[in-house]
This record gives C-alpha cells, sequence and structure tokens, in this order.
C-alpha cells in the first residue's frame, strides 16, 4: 500500500510544552521542560514550540532557557496578536514567534469582540512588529476549520503580506474528516505562497488521521505533542504521526526509536499513563495473545505485526494464558531449556487453561505445571487464600499517583495508599494462591518506575 501520497518534506512540531501542558492536570517545572526539550532535540525534532511567555513568570524562564540551550530545533514562542505579547516573547530570545487569532464567527464574535477588518488589522500589526524585530513568524488562524473560507483565506493572505512565511490551520474542536481536511490543505496551498501547519484536535479521535490527511493536502508542518497531550482530548502523537509517515508514506521524520524513552519520561513529567492499547507506545501493543496469532508470530512476526517493534526500539512480547496454543508454550519452555513430549506439552496447555483467572504465566509458573505433569519435582497446591501486604519504593523521579493508580487496575490488589515514611505505596493484595500472588508481585516489579518491594504476609486477621 505505499503509494506516493506525500511526496514533500515533512516537518514536526512539538508542542508537548505549550499545548501539552495544557492538558487538564498538567504542569511542568522548568527543569522537566528542559529535559523534554534535550531529548527531542536529540530525536531530530525540527520545532519545539516551549510555550506562550505570557502566561506565567516560569513559561516564560522556561522559553527562554530553552532558546539558550543551543539546540538545532527551531524554537518558538507562542503569543497572542498584541504588541506587548509579541515584546514580551522576542525578550525571550526565540527564533519564531507563533501568533494566534481566533478567525471563525464564534471566536470574533464571543472572544474577541472585534470585526473582521478589525481582525486582520491586530495581524498585521503584530506580524510587522515581530518581522521588524528580526523573528520569524507563524500566523495560527486559531478555529480555521469552522472559519468561513472567505475570511480564512483573505486574513492568510494578508498574514503573507504582513511577512509570515509559516501558516497554521489548526482543527481547534477536532470536528474535521481526513476529507475535509485534504480539500482545505489543496485550496490553501494552491492559493498561498506560505508554508502550512497542521495542528489537529483529537475530539472525535481523528487527529492522526486528519494530520496525514493535511500533510496529503500540502501541509508541510505537522504540530504533534508526545504522547498526544493538550486541552481536552489533546492532540495527534509525536509517536503516531511519526511511524505513520514512515510505515505508510516512507518519509522519514524523526529518531523512531527515541520514542518510547520519550513517552515514558512525559508520562513521569505528566503523570498521565496511556492506556495499555495505545498505538506504538501502549504496553499492549506488540503484544500477542491469542493461540492462532502468536502460532502466526512465531513462524513469521509479519502475520500479525504492520510492522516491527525494534522499528521503534521496542520489543515483542507473547501472553500466555488461557488464549495460549500449544506453540507458545512449547516455545517458551525450549527457551527455558525444557522439553516436553506431545501429551505432555498438551497437558501444560490444558492445566494453563484451566486457570482463567490467570492473566499471565511466568517463566517459573510453566515450569511449575511442567514439573507437575512430568511429575519429576511435583508442586504441592495451596488451596487456601493468601492476603499479603506490599509495600513499594518509587524512583525518586516518579509521580507516585500515577503508579498508584496502575495498582489500582489489578484485580487482586484490594486497597491502595500512598504514605509517607520509608515506602511511597502500600497495598493489600488477595491472592488465590502463592503461584497467583508470584505472579502479581512479578507484575508490579515490571511497572517502570518501581524501585523496590516488600512483602508481608498475613498471618491472623482480628476483625474490629
Ligand atoms: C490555543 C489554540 C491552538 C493553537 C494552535 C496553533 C488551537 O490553545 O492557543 O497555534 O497552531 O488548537 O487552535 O492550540
Ligand atoms: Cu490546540
Amino acid at each position: 500500500m505505499k503509494k506516493k501520497l506525500i511526496d514533500h518534506k515533512v516537518l514536526l512540531l512539538d508542542t508537548t510544552l505549550r499545548e501539552g501542558e495544557q492538558a487538564p492536570g498538567v504542569t511542568f517545572t522548568v527543569e522537566e521542560k528542559l529535559a523534554i526539550a534535550r531529548k527531542l532535540d536529540e530525536m531530530g525534532i525540527h520545532m519545539i514550540e516551549a510555550g506562550d511567555p505570557n502566561v506565567s513568570g516560569d513559561i516564560k524562564e522556561a522559553v527562554r532557557r530553552i532558546s539558550k540551550e543551543g539546540l538545532k530545533a527551531e524554537i518558538l514562542a507562542h503569543c497572542r496578536a498584541r504588541i506587548s505579547d509579541v515584546e514580551n516573547a522576542a525578550s525571550c530570545e526565540v527564533d519564531r514567534i507563533a501568533i494566534f487569532l481566533g478567525t471563525s464567527e464564534s471566536h470574533l464574535k464571543y472572544k474577541i469582540r472585534k470585526d473582521k477588518n478589525k481582525a486582520i488589522e491586530l495581524v498585521s500589526q503584530a506580524i510587522e512588529h515581530a518581522r521588524s524585530q528580526g523573528l520569524k513568524v507563524r500566523f495560527t488562524a486559531e478555529d480555521a476549520t469552522r472559519t468561513d473560507n472567505e475570511f480564512l483565506f483573505n486574513i492568510c493572505k494578508k498574514a503573507q503580506e504582513a511577512g509570515a512565511d509559516r501558516i497554521s490551520i489548526p482543527d481547534t474542536v477536532g470536528i474535521m474528516s481526513p476529507n475535509n481536511v485534504k480539500e482545505l490543505f489543496r485550496d490553501l496551498s494552491n492559493n498561498l505562497k506560505v508554508e502550512l501547519d497542521t495542528h489537529c484536535h483529537n475530539d472525535l479521535g481523528m487527529a492522526t488521521a486528519n494530520t496525514l490527511a493535511a500533510l496529503e493536502g500540502g501541509a508541510t508542518g505537522a504540530h504533534v505533542t508526545i504522547n498526544g497531550l493538550g486541552e481536552r482530548s489533546g492532540i495527534a502523537p509525536l509517536s503516531e504521526v511519526a511511524v505513520a509517515l514512515k510505515v505508510v508514506y516512507d518519509i522519514e521524520t524523526v529518531a523512531l526509536d527515541k520514542i518510547p524513552e520519550l513517552s515514558l519520561m512525559t508520562e513521569r513529567f505528566s503523570g498521565i499513563v496511556p492506556s495499555p492499547n495505545t498505538p506504538i507506545i501502549g504496553e499492549s501493543a506488540f503484544t500477542h495473545k491469542a493461540g492462532i496469532h502468536v502460532a502466526g508470530v512465531l513462524a513469521n512476526p509479519s502475520t500479525y505485526e504492520g510492522f516491527p517493534p525494534d522499528l521503534i526500539g521496542r520489543q515483542r512480547d507473547i501472553i500466555i494464558d488461557k488464549y495460549t496454543g500449544i506453540h507458545a508454550v512449547s516455545s517458551r519452555l525450549n527457551r527455558l531449556g525444557v522439553s516436553l513430549d506431545e501429551t505432555q506439552m498438551t497437558k501444560v496447555v490444558k492445566a494453563i487453561k484451566e486457570r482463567p483467572t490467570v492473566t499471565r504465566f511466568r517463566d517459573a509458573d510453566l515450569i511449575g505445571l511442567a514439573e507437575q505433569i512430568t511429575g519429576k519435582n511435583l508442586q504441592a497446591e495451596v488451596p487456601t487464600k493468601i492476603e499479603a501486604i506490599l509495600r513499594i519504593k518509587c524512583e525518586s523521579n516518579v509521580y507516585t499517583t500515577a503508579i498508584a493508580r496502575r495498582l489500582r487496575a489489578f484485580k487482586t490488589i484490594k486497597k491502595v495508599y500512598e504514605v509517607t515514611g520509608n515506602y511511597d505505596i502500600e497495598v493489600t493484595i488477595d491472592a488465590d494462591s502463592t503461584v497467583d500472588l508470584n505472579q502479581i508481585l512479578e507484575r508490579i516489579r515490571e511497572i517502570d518506575g518501581v524501585r523496590a518491594t516488600e512483602t508481608q504476609l498475613v498471618l491472623k486477621k482480628f476483625e474490629t
């Protein structure tokens, strides 16, 4: 399916530090912003929108410090179409200023309370002022996709005349479809000389599709954020756009193998944990489960993978649970140096299927089952329920609540407490057996950011 649908260079603008920090519940420290900016630069991002210096003192400090880092990426400050805002942004010594103004009927009427002519005047003056300070300018026609077409073309032409060499056409409320976006960008690129940016919100889950459609229509810049952070449901994620550009269009943008690290860093700083089924960066994105799928993947990964996990520096994983078939089990046991005949192997699979509540058999559990079946070293069943208290110490740079939230998702974990003292989190666990308990502990230890655990088995319990 590799047709040349985009035949021009694509630049990625990351706005995690501006749009991403507008996500509910998110705030980054200046140091965290610097760390993200450096990593983005390392991966080869083209533009970094560092923030709107007019919002607060710490944002201004972050924009200024990022500008002074000497990064390869072009550093932008976002600001309103006001001379005083432009001056403040210019004082941060950024490479480019992104001047925005709402152009839709609704924004003109309820937000800016200005008519169309006045809007054009404000935009032209702000752009000319920035240009007179030697700055490159992007103009953003905020809410462009709900703006009257004629006025949109008109104000973009005026912005171009005033000296903007890039114009952003955001789908501010995420209401476009790929076909509509493509057509809009085709018309605009045929009528304007400037480079066009796309900035798609994800309110209908179409941010990535719309971003790619805009690029097909003639946009040359795509706005993204790490983990898709942004106002409401966020905007197109860097991971999806960059990987889709490679896989679907064969276009190189950034070093894709840096994505997991950057995603995890942002998860920690933002406290927002992507769900397991999130494409590319989610925990399950390269995990195969059903027996038929696993058999296919073991024969050749291309059967159930559209692109290999190592494209982005990840590894595939195979789940052993009640969906598992003989191929997965024998492959795992062979890797562990255990070889069984076919009858024994069938019995192991049967035993797994008889434990439908176990969501993931560890290597030790499989060996245990194999031992039971071959009769070599029978494990005693522990029939009674086990109750345990587990204390968890988190890495110092980790957001404890993010880990506590993950723990709440475990069915066997009854209570989760964030606590003071030597440990950060305490949970109570109800397990069916030691196998079950071991499995839970293993999964908890696998969570990124968990540094140490201490398990206490409950011996007696006094009801009060
Ligand atoms: C905002 C609005 C914006 C701007 C996008 C852009 C949008 O929060 O200021 O400058 O390209 O979605 O319209 O994020
Ligand atoms: Cu936005």
